[in-house]
């Protein structure tokens, strides 16, 4: 039987390297877009035109177009990574992302029973551990109780136990991934560790000034987003439908994050100060074009991007993804993601400058008629 993947949310960071993994295992992949006023995509473009993938028009808060298209597709893998997937933004928006992040699983879960598809479409989850939230036990494993610290998290938990509910209600083989942060160089630019290297990159080019932050003593077990679709995949391959931890186990602070990812871009970071008054100051630099950078603050934090509630103690144990799905937590270390991540951020910066110059040139030469 041909194995088709339909995958919601396949324009974010985790279901672009999705698309990638399965095209390359031979799936026919299907993804749903929303409409939106700019029709550019950016992390699947190179995708876009690739023969076995395909795209379709769906909403996760409209129940009917989740019928109609599992019915056309008949996937026999779906998973589900569409979501609001912003905590800090799930504050602003609580009743949009519980439509999204809560109703929508059950919508999509739905829209499979309503085709009968029940035994031959499995269905993965993408849960968070952002469940853990205001943490009851370090490191957290899948037997870890649930304490959900914001409005995303709390539309996720009722993703998963909807799931759970579903799997043990009629039979389903719908199982949730309990995925830990994961990054890359697609990462989307307001999530911390986004934010930190591209503003590290602008920085060391002199296009930012300082970079503003929330919370740096949040700690995280941060891993890199194209190894973890590979375990999306494998919880999918089990004899049982079964939920999983996914994360490397090992964890760092904000801060730690930062002082790495400025070190990357050729800048020593030194921090004083304590909460609110916290200060990282330049302390040397690699190129000499940089050396005014000397004794400033580069790194200041603001109250904006502290939230009401925030999770600051995030660490899994990933023990079992290992022993039953054979999964190196280890692939990418937390050192070689940072570099990955100011490597490609570097280089994106500079050639925005190039880009802008071109711009900047070719208006002048319009203007004086040097090009028509
Ligand atoms: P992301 O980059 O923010 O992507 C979210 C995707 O969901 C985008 O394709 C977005 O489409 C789509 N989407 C949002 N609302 C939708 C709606 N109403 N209907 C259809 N599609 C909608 O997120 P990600 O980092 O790839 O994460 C993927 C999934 O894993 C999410 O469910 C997230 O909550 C979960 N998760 C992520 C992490 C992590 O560290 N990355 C950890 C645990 C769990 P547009 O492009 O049109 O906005
Ligand atoms: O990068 P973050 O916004 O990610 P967060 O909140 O952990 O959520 C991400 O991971 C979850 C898995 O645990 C996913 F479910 C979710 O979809 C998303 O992908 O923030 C990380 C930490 C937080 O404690 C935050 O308070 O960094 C702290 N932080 C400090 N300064 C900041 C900032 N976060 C952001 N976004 N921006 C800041 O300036």
């Amino acid at each position: 039987m041909k194995n088709i993947a339909l995958i919601t949310g396949v324009t974010g960071q985790d279901g672009s390297y999705l698309s990638e993994f399965l095209l390359e295992k031979g799936y026919d992949v299907h993804g749903i877009i929303r409409r939106s006023s700019v029709d550019y995509r950016e992390r699947i473009a190179h995708l876009e035109g690739t023969p076995n993938f395909h795209l379709h028009y769906a909403d996760m808060s409209d129940s009917m177009s989740l019928v109609k298209l599992v019915g056309k597709v008949q996937p026999t893998e779906i998973y589900n990574l569409a979501a609001q997937s912003h905590v800090q933004v799930s504050f602003d928006a609580p009743e949009f992302t519980a439509d999204v992040d809560a109703v929508g699983v059950l919508r999509l879960l739905e829209a499979v029973r309503t085709n009968h598809l029940e035994k031959t479409c499995k269905i993965y989850q993408a849960s968070t551990s952002e469940l853990y939230g205001k943490v009851e036990e370090v490191p957290q494993n899948e037997n870890t109780p649930f304490h959900p610290y914001s409005p995303y998290a709390v539309a996720k938990l009722y993703g998963f136990w909807i799931v759970k509910e579903y799997r043990e209600a009629y039979n389903m083989y719908c199982c949730s991934g309990i995925l830990f942060n994961h990054e890359s160089e697609r990462r989307g630019e307001t999530f911390v560790t986004r934010k930190i290297t591209l503003a590290a990159a602008r920085i060391a080019q002199g296009k930012q000034d300082c970079l503003y932050l929330g919370n740096m003593d949040s700690l995280r077990d941060w891993g890199y987003a194209k190894d973890y679709v590979e375990c999306m995949w494998l919880i999918l391959q089990q004899e049982k439908p079964e939920d999983f931890v996914i994360a490397t186990g090992v964890q760092h602070s904000v801060r730690e994050f930062t002082q790495l990812a400025f070190h990357h871009a050729g800048i020593e970071l030194k921090f004083e100060g304590k909460d609110m008054d916290e200060k990282g100051i330049c302390v040397s630099v690699i190129n000499p074009a940089n050396e005014h950078l000397i004794g400033k603050t580069l790194v200041a934090v603001s109250e904006d991007f502290y939230r009401p509630t925030d999770v600051v103690n995030l660490w899994g144990d990933p023990t079992k993804a290992k022993a039953k799905l054979g999964w190196n937590p280890q692939t990418t270390s937390f050192e070689q993601l940072v570099e990955i991540m100011v490597e490609h951020d570097m280089a994106k910066v500079a050639a925005e400058d190039v880009a802008s110059r071109v711009r900047t040139n070719l208006a002048e030469y319009l203007e004086k008629g040097i090009v028509k």
